[in-house]
């Protein structure tokens, strides 16, 4: 079949073969594609059918229900969308735009750290595909929807065998009127540790032109230094820097005076110099009481001239009475969620917000019945992902005393379980809290509230009490985030670090005071690219090569699932988690007009070996796929 193609195409039989032809042509090679494909997915769903998904548990359901898809999604008045104005008129006439609405403006997180605090990050994109365009048409009032950055990157690769990118590109092309918005790390960017100046620039240029228009940049520890490079790269590629104050504390507290209203205040001011177009804040554990909102909204608003834009999670219970005091104060854009992904752990409920502040000049601007019609689709959607729920169904006050950002706190509670501590789990979270005290009262948000968790899963399982550490902890063996946080590799705390105590847990190991971006030597992309195709065979692209210095063995392993399983992000999430049933028939659009219809008849007994023979039905024919049982 090779030959036929090449003698077939339109080039050779134009006479023009030359020796290029074959590289420049790659369709010549398409055409066992389609088998391929087909064996590659019957391969997936053999292993998942016979040997499970990791953390899935539960046996696939015999009636699934199939989500709600909005149908009659009421169309809006032909509006001019944040999207619009930004790729029409700039950052500046977005800014502007936002200053001079008088209703409170919403940032919709469903795509994001919804999911990413309520289902450790496993929604798939296949399910965010199929409501996109409803979102986008029904929803287009929206500042921006969060649909990136945070733990996606690495989720995205680790454990749902997808491209991050191509999601990103997916919901471009269905959402061409909504601001696309992601997190981003600081000097951290999606990752867990700094990155070099030039890593940044290239992230950010490369996120921005795929996409994303508003990237909020944190630091883990609210210090500026390792903020600044990247709002600068932000600004100079023509999209919005959203500067992000990570709050922690309580600024009605006067026992603790390090974070209060000055503190917030004069942190504010230094952003707007460094060029914030907008500043968050990042109440990424959900301890913004509703009068310490309107406190520091009110002190925020007469502190900067550019907008306000509000985060917090919805932990406690408190969230919408939160925003509707910061809205009285006015703050200029909320982060909500659709109903169905909200609260608890997650952000508060865009529909309830909706309600809440219902007949008053700041009411939201949202069709609300188109709000509740794409609501169905996601209460049938979340139903996919019960094996990931985090278990909290209720408002839990003692977010208040332990301080855990929502979206650590179902990774916590994994990793305790991995090392056998789930019993302790109580006991945890008050050393968290006692963690954060020894530490001087840090701000925790990934990654230094890792180091916390890390720490505090130490001091349990080796019994220690904060006095321990200060007695014998020179002769302890500390995680290594711990070391690495007191060497001074994420930046400086507000503050400084606890003199004493870093003595004792560097014991003699060297630590820097300095920006750790200044030290780092500029990584060679043409040289990593020569490294990577060495290792994956083929030619990167500069997302696969960023990827990769992110994330290096969590990408290369990626690109061997993708090599032996292909596309399965095009698997309904129930197959992708769960494989199939004997007798179930399962549809898979591989592209336009090519449609695999996959019928499992039948699971052999396994042979000596452990292989049992999975027999199928692809298109019509049988085909026999062969899987080691490993259980
Ligand atoms: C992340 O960095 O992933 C966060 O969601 C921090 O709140
Ligand atoms: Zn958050």
């Amino acid at each position: 079949p090779f030959l036929a193609n090449v003698i077939n195409h339109q080039t050779f039989k134009s006479g023009q073969a030359i020796t290029t032809f074959i590289d420049e042509s790659p369709e010549l090679f398409e055409f066992p594609r389609v088998r391929d494909r087909g064996n590659k997915t019957m391969k997936y769903i053999g292993e998942v059918t016979v040997n499970g998904f990791p953390g899935v548990e539960t046996s696939k359901k015999k009636y699934q229900k199939e989500a709600r898809i909005p149908q009659k999604i009421v169309e809006r008045p032909q509006i001019l969308t944040a999207k619009n104005i930004l790729d029409q008129s700039g950052q500046e006439a977005v800014v502007d735009w936002i200053k001079n609405k008088e209703e409170v403006l919403l940032t919709d997180t469903t795509f994001r750290d919804a999911h990413q605090s309520l289902l450790a990050t496993r929604v798939r994109t296949t399910d965010l595909k199929r409501i996109a365009k409803q979102t986008d048409e029904g929803i287009p009032e929206l500042f921006s929807s969060e649909m990136w950055g945070g733990a996606t990157f690495d989720v995205a690769y680790r454990f749902l065998n997808e491209d991050p990118w191509i999601r990103l590109r997916k919901l471009r092309k269905l959402m061409p009127n909504t601001l696309f918005q992601m997190l981003f790390r600081g000097s951290n960017a999606v990752g867990y540790q700094n990155y070099p100046d030039n890593v940044l620039k290239e992230f950010i240029e490369l996120a921005a032109s795929e996409g994303i228009d508003v990237f909020r940049i944190f630091d883990s520890l609210n210090w500026l230094p390792q903020m600044e490079k990247s709002i600068q790269y932000v600004r100079d590629t023509g999209k919005l820097a959203e500067a992000a104050i990570c709050y922690t504390g309580d600024v009605l507290d006067p026992n603790r005076s390090k974070y209060n209203l000055a503190y917030y205040k004069n942190m504010a001011k230094d952003l707007e110099k460094m060029g914030a177009h907008i500043i968050a804040i990042k109440d990424m554990a959900g301890l913004l009481k509703p009068e310490a909102a309107y406190q520091l909204v009110t002190e925020l608003k007469s502190t900067v001239d550019v907008p306000i834009h509000l985060h917090t999670h919805d932990t406690a219970g408190n969230g919408i009475m939160t925003y509707a005091a910061a809205t009285k104060a006015g703050v200029d854009i909320v982060d909500v969620a659709m109903s169905a992904m909200s609260s608890a752990t997650s952000q508060p409920s865009m529909s309830s917000l909706y309600y809440a502040l219902n007949d008053s000049s700041r009411t939201p601007n949202v069709d609300i019945e188109n709000v509740q019609q794409i609501n169905h689709y996601w209460e049938d959607v979340r139903s996919y992902y019960r094996p990931f729920e985090n278990g909290i169904s209720a408002p839990q006050t003692e977010v208040y005393s332990h301080e855990m950002p929502g979206g650590q706190y179902s990774n916590l509670q994994q990793q305790a379980k991995a090392v056998g501590l789930e019993e302790r789990w109580e006991e945890i979270k008050d050393m968290y809290a006692t963690v954060n005290l020894l530490f001087g009262d840090i701000i925790k948000v990934t990654p230094s509230s890792k180091v916390v968790g890390d720490m505090a899963l130490f001091m349990v399982q080796n019994n220690l009490t904060s006095d321990d550490i200060y007695q014998k902890g020179r002769e302890l063996n500390y995680p290594e985030s711990v070391i690495s946080f007191f060497k001074g590799d994420l930046g400086q705390p507000t503050g400084g670090f606890p003199k004493e105590l870093k003595d004792i847990i560097l014991n003699g190991r060297p630590s820097i005071e300095v920006r750790p971006g200044s030290l780092a030597e500029s990584v060679d992309f043409e040289e990593i690219k020569k490294e990577l195709k060495e290792l994956i065979g083929f030619e990167p692209s500069s997302k696969d090569v960023i990827s990769y210095i992110m994330y290096p063995q969590v990408f290369l392993d990626y690109c061997k699932t993708h090599d032996s399983f292909g596309d399965v992000e095009l698997l309904d999430t129930m197959t992708f988690f769960q494989g199939m049933r004997v007798g179930e028939t399962i549809e898979v659009r591989i592209e336009k007009g090519k449609t695999l219809i996959i019928t499992l008849d039948e699971i052999g007994e396994p042979d000596l070996e452990g292989n049992r023979v999975l027999f199928f039905n692809l298109n019509g024919q049988r085909r026999e796929i062969i899987i080691k049982d490993q259980n």
